[in-house]
């Protein structure tokens, strides 16, 4: 079975090293030292300010959400995870749909100046599969409204606008460290704010409130993360910048194999060094979506509808339109992408698509022998026979 995503994993022996010591400390969780030396080197790999762990990439929107004191409409994308917008209703606001962009996939800051009225307080926006918004000139509408930004940098871990990190965007930016995410804790995800004051009530709020001296500052709710998470994460980040490499190659690939077909793929802005967190295709029709879907299937190869449906259809949303986003959330699908997913996978893969696409199941189309020399120059050559098996 080829799964749509595999967490990367550090050799065995490497977290035991990290688990000896948990054990002879025998201090579990609580901000505890491998948390600390994790948020350090975060902060240094990523160079930014105001890092705060937390348990996951939800508990971290709903925190950012709390933290900025948010209240009324929440101006949103409609093509993300649904946690984008469960947790804007779930911290009792309105979310608010502006379309996207169908190039990007993102937010469009030119519809969210549409919605904006005098309830909104916020704009939250995503930068689907790692990809970053048009973050100037979502900056710009705000400034010029008063309003909060809070990106949803779930995906985007390793990406880089105008040659920074994209966590430095925004009042707050989110992120996730699920084990399906590029660089992972496990379970977890953490908040970026470089007003200290806000990285020091986050601190506080994921932490019951409690203000280091005794006392509480505030409410705050169980937000933390444990030793045995910081492990994985401090494990991970050693190995990090190679499995960027690793992603850039596979996408590539994906790429060179599939863009001559009907499809499409989303564009980048300028200046920005996409992490390539996943790899969506967008059909010409749900139709062909999920043909393709099912075809692989077939052969034991899975995909995801990353995101469908889009999030202003939810029944615990009001109705509201987003036109270019319902039409495009039904016919995207993202293909498997992870470490250890190999040429040989990449080339059956794109090998099937094609031929579903193409209905020509006995004849492979010329580009794969061309690809077929490439892959022999990464010593290996393989060819996807008209039934999907492979063979040297
Ligand atoms: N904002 C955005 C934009 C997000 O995409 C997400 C999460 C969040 C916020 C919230 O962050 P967290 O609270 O999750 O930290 C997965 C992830 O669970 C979720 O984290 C992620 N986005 C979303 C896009 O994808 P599912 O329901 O597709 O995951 P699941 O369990 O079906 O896993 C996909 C495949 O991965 C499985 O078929 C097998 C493989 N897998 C998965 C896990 C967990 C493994 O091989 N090993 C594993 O341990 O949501």
């Amino acid at each position: 079975m080829i799964l749509v995503t595999k967490p990367s994993l550090p050799p065995k022996e490497k977290y035991e090293q990290y688990l000896a010591g948990i054990w002879d400390r025998q201090y579990l969780t609580n901000n505890g030292p491998l948390l600390r030396l994790l948020e350090q080197r975060l902060q240094d790999y990523l160079q930014v300010d105001g890092i705060n762990i937390v348990s996951n990439g939800t508990t971290a929107l709903q925190l950012a959400i709390r933290a900025l004191d948010l209240k009324g409409e929440i101006i949103t994308t409609p093509f993300s995870f649904v946690a984008t917008t469960s947790s804007i209703v779930w911290q009792g606001c309105r979310p608010v749909f502006a379309d996207i962009k169908p190039e990007t996939l993102n937010i469009d800051p030119e519809k969210i100046e549409e919605f904006i009225t005098p309830h909104t307080t916020a704009i939250l926006a995503t930068h689907v599969y790692g990809n970053p918004c048009d973050v100037e000139a979502i900056a710009d509408l705000a400034n010029r409204h008063g309003l909060k930004v809070i990106y949803d940098a779930a995906h985007a871990f390793g990406t880089l606008f105008k040659g920074e990190s994209i966590y430095r965007w925004g009042d707050i930016s989110i992120t996730s460290f699920h084990a399906t995410k590029l660089f992972h804790t496990i379970e977890g995800g953490a908040l970026f704010a470089s007003d200290r004051e806000l990285t020091s009530r986050i601190q506080r709020m994921r932490n019951f409130g409690h203000n280091g001296t005794g006392g509480f500052d505030g409410v705050g709710i169980n937000g933390k993360n444990s030793e045995f998470h910081a492990a994985m994460g401090l494990c991970n980040l050693d190995s990090f910048d190679n499995l960027l490499e690793t992603r850039k190659r596979q996408h590539l690939f994906y790429y060179n194999q599939l863009n001559d077909l009907n499809l499409r793929f989303p564009e980048t802005l300028d200046e920005v060094d996409w992490n390539r967190a996943y790899f969506p295709v967008i059909f010409d029709s749900e139709n062909r979506c999920l043909q393709v879907k099912k075809g692989l299937e077939r052969f034991q190869i899975q995909t995801r509808r990353y995101f469908y449906p889009s999030l202003n259809r939810l029944d615990y949303v009001d109705r509201q339109k987003a036109e270019i986003s319902c039409n495009l959330a039904p016919r995207i699908l993202c293909l498997p992408l992870y470490d250890e997913l190999t040429l040989k996978d990449q080339m059956m893969i794109t090998g099937i698509i094609r031929k579903i696409l193409e209905k020509r199941p006995s004849q492979l189309p010329k580009q794969r022998s061309s690809a077929a020399g490439s892959i022999s120059s990464c010593g290996l050559r393989v060819h996807v026979q008209s039934n999907g098996s492979l063979t040297n």
